[in-house]
């Protein structure tokens, strides 16, 4: 019996599911999770010693590759001066200062240990600043397991089919408004009735969390302009997004300005850092200088944020053309290779994302992504880890490149989906 299934068998006697975060669990591809010993790289080594090519990233933190030697020589660093003070520090300083140089929306930045603490803080900021209750999301969404977020959520949820709810008492999901993604229409229509009862429209830019969903043309815009119009507040939560659509995120990218925007993963650079920011007349309601409240412990923590600061800064030097043009480059030969094997594909990609979805029809929102076909992608799974390349155990996640991913590293990519057989 291999270590990794041991240590499997062990961890569900002591950890729900034997997992620290239900994804992991791999139950919707039908295999036990690999227990990871370490990473270089683009590559996992397991606790017995078997080598996967990785492209989930630790679900994206990891752009610039595992244990990226500047990365961990600066969190060693900081480390080696003490792991949390508990007060402020000058690191914490340089990060906020690097966030509001790189995100074009961010004058103020608050720094939290979680993609959820961010996305929970800034809805309550929205919630204070504009007086309002309620928020509208959108289907297939995934902010984080914060009580309001999780109606028709994304990622474990919709992998796991979880209602959703429960737990949560009703009366919290009834101030969430739900609109299918890209329905522009529908949006006005919940503004229509609800306006001036909403604090925000919370959406994902690049939807990452029902497999890879693009925004359609004019819908980012469309939220804008409705927003503005009745005086609620547009988050974009760029937890996946943010430093990956490139450098400035998706509203670099895409050229839109968001009132607040959460992160996550990359900015701790594989560390438990979130961050929540905007416009300093909103941030400034945040407590202590305004009333709002947020705390916590290890936010800010010097360690995470020496490893935060070093991913950005090396970011900013980054060739991300080069990435998104590799990227896009092994997207379209695995359409290549699943058209000559007569298997329709649809596979969304932008920057270092991508999904294959196993459907005959595109996927530009949650039901057309639920009409892919579950039991391929988890065969897909299956066959490509036998091949010894580690996808997201779920067709409801992205695929992630990263500037560690070498030419090998894709052609082992291609082999592996060459000998893809259902
Ligand atoms: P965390 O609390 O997991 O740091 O971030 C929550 C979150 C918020 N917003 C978006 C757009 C996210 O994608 C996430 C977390 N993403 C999932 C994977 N899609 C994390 C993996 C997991 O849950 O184990």
């Amino acid at each position: 019996m291999s270590t990794s299934h041991k240590l499997f068998e062990l961890a569900k006697n002591v950890i729900p599911g034997g997992v620290n975060s239900p994804v992991r669990a791999c139950l919707s591809v039908g295999v036990d999770p690999l227990f990871i010993d370490s990473a270089q790289g683009a590559h996992l080594t397991t606790v017995d010693g078997e080598k996967l090519l990785d492209f989930v990233m630790s679900w994206g933190p990891m752009l610039l590759g595992y244990s990226h030697p500047e990365v961990q020589a600066a969190a060693a660093a900081a480390a080696a001066k003490g792991s949390s003070f508990g007060a402020p520090c000058a690191q914490e300083v340089e990060m906020a200062d690097a966030v509001v140089r790189t995100v074009p929306s961010i004058e103020m930045v608050r720094m939290v240990s979680s993609g959820t603490e961010a996305t929970m803080s800034a809805l309550r900021l929205a919630r204070g600043y504009t007086g309002r209750s309620k928020v509208l999301k959108f289907v297939g969404n995934y902010h984080g397991h914060s009580d309001s977020f999780l109606a028709s959520a994304g990622s474990g949820l919709a992998t796991l089919s979880i209602p959703g709810t429960p737990g949560v008492p009703e009366e919290t999901v009834a101030h969430t408004l739900l609109a299918p993604y890209n329905d522009i229409d529908a949006v006005r229509d919940v503004f229509a009735k609800h306006g001036d009862e909403i604090a925000a429209v919370i959406v994902e830019p690049c939807a990452g969390n029902m497999g890879l969903v693009l925004p359609a043309e004019g819908f980012l815009q469309g939220l804008r302009d409705v927003t503005t119009e009745y005086g609620a507040l547009l988050i974009f939560d760029e937890v996946i997004t943010g430093y990956r659509a490139s450098l400035g995120g998706a509203q670099g990218r895409f050229g839109i300005t968001p009132d607040l925007t959460t992160l996550g993963k990359i900015i701790g650079g594989g560390y438990p850092v979130g961050a929540y920011g905007g416009k300093r007349e909103i941030m400034e309601r945040i407590a202590p200088c305004g009333d709002v409240y947020q705390a916590g412990t290890l936010s800010g923590n010097p360690v995470a944020m020496a490893a935060g600061l070093a991913t950005v800064q090396l970011l900013e030097q980054a060739d991300y053309a080069t990435l998104e043009a590799r990227t896009a480059a092994l997207v379209q030969d695995v359409k290549a290779i699943f058209a000559e094997k007569s298997i329709p594909v649809q596979v969304n990609t932008v920057a270092s994302l991508f999904t294959v979805f196993f459907a005959e029809e595109p996927v530009v929102d949650f039901e057309s992504a639920q009409k892919a076909d579950g039991e391929r992608y988890a065969s897909f799974y299956r066959q490509m880890r036998q091949s010894g390349i580690n996808l997201a155990p779920s067709g409801y996640e992205c695929s992630f490149t990263s500037f560690a991913h070498t030419e090998a590293d894709y052609d082992a990519f291609l082999s592996a989906v060459r000998k893809v057989q259902f």
